[in-house]
């Protein structure tokens, strides 16, 4: 049997790889950080994730191996980040780019090449298909294009693996379903078969459908908190019509995929995206919105110092160790560029540290505190509620439930 060689190996490479190791394929996992490749040839996981550890241990009792070195194979799965430029908003190619390169470099003769990252619709048109014929392959005969974007969700991602029904987008439906065949062997769920630039679209679409769903809830905290009215409760009444499902408000949208992707479309077609864009704008605005919240709460309660203020929270979201376009990040930026840095931190799950004040210990974070502001709903909290309660508390999640607690 040949071996799939799966490039990328992050929060989506690397549990894609175990899938396929597990449900009995041959995998090489192919990653340029020698660093996170040695610690998962000595057994170490790189990231937290609920069900990874047992999956990593059936992967590793079947065929997988991880290495720095691309494979000559017929099958590649390419997870690789897809940034965008601040400045344009466009995509960024580059990671694609290189290991399209690497991959052609090696490949043999009328291998698939699967492209799972998220990508701007055209990218494989615009950057992927020149890179191939440039080398004078033909793409349908020496190489085969596919993109089946992953939809995993972090902290239910192994679940989701096995039971989210998947995409695949390819140039001809032989090679669809080739690849379907092969998802199928973890894959439980329905796996649709479309075009290239269906699937680009799709993904990028229901990323962008959950953003302006939160920048919609986002909005109604405002609203609510400008004349005092209640939004949970508004929400709660509003999602009892059989056709209303508002989401929840929230400090920001963090992560590596909603702040990210609806981007891609304001970038490529920045007249026909105000809806997108003022989603966007909106959820990043959320982290100045808490903000002010904060200092007028600590107004009301005669906090004068940050000193006494702790932010609850690091991650992007509840239960995730990913601090990427973390709201908490994107507060503590502005809290330093108003010159009144001095507030602690801490998250249970970020175990390195990376901001200043933050603090190691839940003890050492408590210690002194006057005032917690929740900025992720972590498990953790939940089983701390009766720590906190003596505290003011500026719950920006709604996790709490004491009626003390400020919100949104
Ligand atoms: N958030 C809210 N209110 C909500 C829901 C989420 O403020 O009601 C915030 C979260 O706290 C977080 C951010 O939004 O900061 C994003 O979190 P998320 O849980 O909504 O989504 P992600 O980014 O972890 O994963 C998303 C998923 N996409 C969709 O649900 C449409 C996942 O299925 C995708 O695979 C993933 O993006 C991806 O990789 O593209």
């Amino acid at each position: 049997m040949k071996a799939i060689n799966v490039i990328g190996l992050g929060y989506i490479g690397l549990p894609t790889a175990l899938m396929f190791a597990k449900s009995g394929q041959k995998v090489v996992g192919t990653d340029y950080n020698k660093e996170l490749v040695d610690k998962l040839n000595r057994g170490e996981l790189t990231f937290e994730e609920e069900g990874i550890e047992d999956l990593f241990q059936a992967a590793r009792k079947n065929d997988i191996e991880f290495t720095t070195q691309y494979q000559k194979t017929d099958l590649y799965i390419l997870s690789v980040p897809t940034p965008f430029v601040r400045s344009s908003k466009k995509i960024d190619p580059v990671y694609v780019i290189n290991v399209v390169n690497n991959v052609l470099d090696v490949c043999e003769k009328d291998a698939i090449l699967i492209l799972e990252s998220t990508v701007s619709p055209g990218t494989m048109d615009n950057f992927v298909r020149p890179e191939v014929e440039k080398r004078g392959l033909v793409i349908g005969e020496d190489i085969h294009l596919v993109h089946a974007p992953e939809r995993i969700i972090p902290g239910n991602m192994v679940y989701e693996l096995e039971y989210n029904s998947r995409t695949i987008g390819a140039d001809s439906m032989e090679i669809a379903e080739r690849v379907k065949e092969l998802y199928a062997s973890f894959c439980k769920a329905e796996i649709v078969l479309t075009d290239i630039r269906s699937a680009e679209m799709s993904k990028v679409v229901e990323n962008t459908f959950r953003d302006i769903n939160i920048a919609f809830a986002n909005e109604l905290a405002q609203i609510c908190r400008n004349d005092n009215m209640d939004v949970y409760e508004i929400i709660r009444i509003a999602n009892r019509h059989p056709r209303v499902n508002i989401l929840n408000p929230g400090p920001g949208v963090g992560g590596h995929c909603i702040s990210v992707d609806p981007w891609f479309l304001v970038g490529d077609y920045p007249e026909l995206t105000s809806l997108i864009h003022a989603a966007r704008d909106i959820n990043d605005a959320m982290p100045e919105f808490v903000r002010k919240r904060m200092l007028t709460i600590m107004k009301e309660n005669n906090i004068t110092s940050l000193e006494k203020v702790g932010l609850y929270g690091l991650a992007y979201k509840e239960n995730v160790d990913d601090v990427r376009e973390s709201p908490t990040l994107q507060l503590l930026t502005i809290l330093e560029e108003n010159m009144n840095p001095g507030v602690k931190v801490f998250d249970p799950h970020i175990r390195r540290k990376m901001v200043d004040g933050q603090c190691m210990d839940f003890e050492e974070f408590m210690k002194d505190l006057e005032m917690i502001v929740i900025m992720v709903g972590h498990d953790h909290i939940k089983e701390h509620l009766d720590r906190i309660k003596p505290l003011i508390i500026f719950d920006t999640k709604n996790v709490t439930g004491f009626d003390h607690a400020e919100l949104l």
